[in-house]
């Protein structure tokens, strides 16, 4: 129903827009015949994991697909970038963007490395190249970058510093599956670069994540760290963990990309949706996508201007939750304002001015082949409302 009346929203007790949540991060389901077909192949095969035929395939598809030598398929991506780090020889200080999913700090944290956080670009939400050769320590072996959203961070300045301080540099391209950079696909920069496959990305095998690099060497250490070691039967050769992919994650990869077109096209339309409904509205930016460069457009981003817009973006969040729309608040705080980063380094805000602003104004609204277009010109529709009504809403809001 569209509400006429700020009396009519949730938060005032009226009924909500949408009977059942909209999410953001419903999962992309391919063909359900063909990923049960793989499941029953399983089945005969009796081979559930390390190094299936499933697996294999799915390696040399993304590859291909990628433009990369090496393909490492993954358990999940946060343990791909801990064995990536590992495999690196990463240790002491690594430099990584505070404006990014937790996993990225904590991967390294794991393997004992301090993550020295670095601010981000306003602009781009991507770590700020200008402001990392001042964090370098005589500790720092490493710089992570993280390509937000799947737009590229600045390869070709991070790749100089990396250069010329003899860092090493990784990629944390968890969102940036299908995305170029320059018009080549992300997966092949840095000395490697890490995806994840989780049931939440666009393109999902349940969980699973993939290190991509074209160092033959690298990728060798690799295979071997995430099989504990092992390089024959009993001949462990490296300390190693527990990273492989199962067969049925690799079956559901397979599957996922033979829709990744579809999936990329929908997600495209939302993306158009969303715009065209959200046009004009003061106070509100929808991060945009070039169109020179591919992405697979799986995040609607907004950033709202608490002044212009009249109303903050957590009240608008509240607002939204009400009336069952799960918009989300990522990376709030940012990662440095969260444990054990919080204590280990509390003043790290002081540094970090553009990434606290933006962890205030972003806010993500749910997309995907979950979603459809009257759903989301019922959002647009009712975000405009909000806005329109923003300081009278605020202040029913504060005195009840
Ligand atoms: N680096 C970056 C930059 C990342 O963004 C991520 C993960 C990583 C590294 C690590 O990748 P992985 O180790 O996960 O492969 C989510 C995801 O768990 C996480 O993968 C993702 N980034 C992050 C941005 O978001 P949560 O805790 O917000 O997700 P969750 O499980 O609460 O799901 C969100 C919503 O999606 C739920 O409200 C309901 C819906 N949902 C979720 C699942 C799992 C479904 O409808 N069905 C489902 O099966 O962290």
């Amino acid at each position: 129903m569209v509400k006429t009346n700020i009396s009519e929203l949730a938060i005032f007790g009226g009924s909500p827009a949408f009977k059942e949540l909209l999410h953001v991060g419903r999962p992309n389901i391919g063909n359900r015949e063909q990923f049960l077909k793989r499941v029953n192949e399983m089945f005969d095969q009796r081979r559930l994991s390390n190094n299936g035929p499933f697996m294999r395939e799915l390696e040399q598809k993304l590859a291909a697909f990628l433009g990369v030598k090496h393909c490492i398929t993954m358990c999940n991506a946060t343990i791909a970038l801990e064995i990536t780090a590992r495999a690196l020889g990463l240790q002491g200080e690594v430099i990584i963007p505070s404006f990014t999913f937790v996993a990225s700090a904590h991967a390294l944290q794991w393997q004992e490395i301090t993550p020295v956080f670095c601010d981000a670009d306003p602009v781009t939400h991507n770590i700020d190249a200008t402001k990392i050769e001042k964090l370098i320590t005589s500790r720092t072996t490493g710089i992570l970058g993280v390509h937000v959203w799947g737009r590229a961070c600045d390869v070709d300045a991070l790749s100089a510093i990396a250069h010329k301080h003899h860092l090493k540099l990784m990629f944390d391209a968890a969102h940036a599956l299908a995305c170029t950079h320059q018009g080549k696909m992300i997966g092949g920069f840095g000395d490697a670069e890490v995806f994840s496959f989780h049931a939440t990305k666009f393109f999902n095998s349940f969980e699973g994540g993939a290190v991509t690099t074209n160092n033959d060497q690298l990728a060798a250490r690799l295979r071997g760290m995430r099989n504990f070691g092992f390089a024959g039967l009993d001949n462990v050769v490296d300390i190693g963990t527990n990273g492989k992919m199962s067969e049925v994650s690799a079956a559901m990869g397979l599957t996922s990309l033979e829709s990744l077109d579809k999936f990329i096209q929908i997600n495209y339309e939302n993306y158009l949706a969303y715009f065209r409904g959200l046009d004009g509205i003061p106070g509100i930016r929808l991060i945009t996508y070039t169109e020179t460069e591919k992405n697979n457009y799986q995040y609607i981003v907004m950033e709202i201007d608490e002044v212009a817009a009249g109303l903050s973006r957590d009240l608008l969040v509240t607002i939204l939750h009400a009336e069952n729309i799960l918009a989300r608040r990522y990376f709030y705080p940012g990662c440095h304002q969260m444990e054990p980063y919080r204590s280990y380094f509390p003043n790290a805000g002081m540094v970090l001015p553009e990434t606290e602003k933006l962890t205030l104004k972003v806010l993500q609204l749910p997309t995907g082949t979950a979603v459809g277009k009257a759903e989301i010109d019922h959002v647009c529709g009712l975000i405009r409302f909000v806005l329109a009504h923003g300081a009278e809403i605020r202040k029913r809001y504060e005195s009840q």
